[in-house]
C-alpha cells in the first residue's frame, strides 16, 4: 500500500510533468519524486522532451547521496532500455534507492520491464498509484507508443447542416473566434497538424498555434501528390509532404518521424478517408449556428448505402465555445472498421 505521502508526492509528480515545458512529440510527461525514509521531499524533477535526461535522472541528480534508501515516486513506470538516454532503471539502482512507486506502467514495449528488473534487483516495487490521473498526462502517446501510428483527433467546423463552404468555395469562418483560438490550443497539444493537399490550395492555410506568447508549433504535414505551391503560406513552414492516398501508410510514416499525437484539419477528402478507414480515434466538431444549405459537406460518401450501417459515436462532452457548440467523441471501442488495436 502507498503511503499518503507516497500518495502526495504522486499528486505533485503528476503536476510537475502537467506543468514542464513537454513538448508533444516521441517522449511522454513524466515527474518524478524522491521521498526520504521519513515521508520527506528531497527533491524533484520532469521530463522536458525528447533527448533530454528522464525525469527520474533529474530528481535522482538534485538529491545527490541523499537518494540512498530513499523512494522514487513516478508517474510512469521506470524505462528499462537505452533510448536516446540511458536506463532510468539502472540509475535509480545506481543511486540505491529502495522503494518505488509509480503510476502507469509502460505502454512503450521497447521500454517496458523497468518494474521487473527493479524487483529482480531487490527494490521494493509498487504499481497503479493514481493511475488513472497519470494516465491523462500521456492518453494519445500511450496509444500510439503501443500500436505504431499516431493518435488521430479529426476536428471539423461547420454548419448545422454539416457544410463547410459556401457554394463559392468561401469558408473564412464558419465558426467564430473563440472557436478559431480553441482550436490554436489543440495544435498546442498535438505532434502534428495535417492537412490534404486539397485544404492547401482551397484556403492557403497556417496551422500554428497564433495564441500570444505560443512558444511551440506542431509540424506542418500535407498528405497527397500534388505540390505545395511556393507560394502558398504553408511553404515557408517547409512542411512534410507525404505523397501517398494511403492514410495509414501516412500515419506510420509520421510514427517513425516521433509524431505521436496528430490534429487533421481538412478537408472533406481527407476526412472521408480517415472515417472510411477506422482511422480516426477523437472527433471533435464545432458546430456553427447557422444553416448553410448547398455547399460543401464535411465529410464526402462512406460508402454508406443503408442506415444500418451507420456507426454512432460516443459523445465524451458538449461545451459552448463562444457562438458555437463543441462535441467531443470517440469511435465505440469496438467494430471500428480495420482500425483497432
Ligand atoms: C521520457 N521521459 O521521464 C521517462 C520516459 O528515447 P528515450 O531514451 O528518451 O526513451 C523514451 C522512453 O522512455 C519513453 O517512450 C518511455 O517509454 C520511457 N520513459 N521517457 O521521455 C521520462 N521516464
Ligand atoms: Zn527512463
Amino acid at each position: 500500500m502507498a503511503s499518503t505521502a507516497e500518495v502526495q508526492a504522486m499528486t505533485d509528480a503528476i503536476a510537475l510533468a502537467q506543468q514542464a515545458l513537454c513538448p508533444p512529440g516521441p517522449n511522454p510527461r513524466v515527474g518524478c519524486v524522491i521521498l526520504a525514509p521519513d515521508g520527506s521531499q528531497v527533491s524533484s524533477g520532469a521530463h522536458e522532451g525528447a533527448g533530454t535526461p528522464h525525469a527520474e535522472v533529474v530528481a535522482l541528480q538534485a538529491a545527490g547521496a541523499a537518494a540512498r534508501g530513499a523512494t522514487a515516486v513516478v508517474t510512469l513506470e521506470p524505462c528499462s532500455h537505452t533510448g536516446r538516454t540511458g536506463p532510468c532503471t539502472e540509475a535509480l539502482l545506481d543511486a540505491g534507492v529502495s522503494r518505488v512507486v509509480f503510476a502507469v506502467c509502460d505502454p512503450n514495449p521497447q521500454a517496458a520491464g523497468g518494474a521487473e528488473a527493479l524487483r529482480a534487483a531487490g527494490v521494493d516495487v509498487e504499481a497503479g498509484v493514481l493511475e488513472a490521473q497519470a494516465q491523462q498526462l500521456n492518453a494519445g502517446w500511450g496509444v500510439a507508443v503501443s500500436r505504431g501510428w499516431p493518435f488521430v483527433t479529426l476536428k471539423i467546423a461547420a454548419s448545422l447542416d454539416g457544410k463547410i463552404a459556401a457554394r463559392d468555395g468561401t469558408s473564412r469562418w464558419i465558426t467564430g473566434e473563440e472557436a478559431r483560438e480553441e482550436v490554436h490550443a489543440l495544435r498546442a497539444q498535438s505532434g502534428a497538424v495535417l492537412v490534404g493537399i486539397g485544404t492547401v490550395l482551397a484556403d492557403d492555410p497556417v496551422l500554428t498555434d497564433r495564441r500570444p506568447g505560443a512558444s511551440y508549433q506542431p509540424i506542418p504535414v500535407v498528405v497527397g501528390r500534388r505540390e505545395v505551391p511556393a507560394k502558398s503560406q504553408l511553404a515557408a513552414r517547409e512542411p512534410l509532404q507525404l505523397r501517398t492516398h494511403d492514410l495509414r501508410e501516412a500515419l506510420r510514416e509520421l510514427f517513425a518521424h516521433g509524431v505521436t499525437t496528430v490534429l487533421v484539419e481538412g478537408g472533406p477528402t481527407i476526412a472521408t478517408q480517415l472515417l472510411r478507414d477506422g482511422l480516426v480515434d477523437q472527433v471533435i466538431w464545432y458546430i456553427a449556428p447557422t444553416v448553410i444549405g448547398g455547399g460543401l459537406p464535411a465529410v464526402g460518401d462512406l460508402g454508406i448505402t443503408t442506415i444500418a450501417e451507420v456507426e454512432r459515436f460516443d459523445v465524451t462532452s458538449v461545451t459552448r465555445v463562444g457562438a458555437d457548440i463543441r462535441v467531443d467523441m470517440a469511435p465505440p471501442a469496438k467494430g471500428i472498421k480495420g482500425g483497432g488495436n
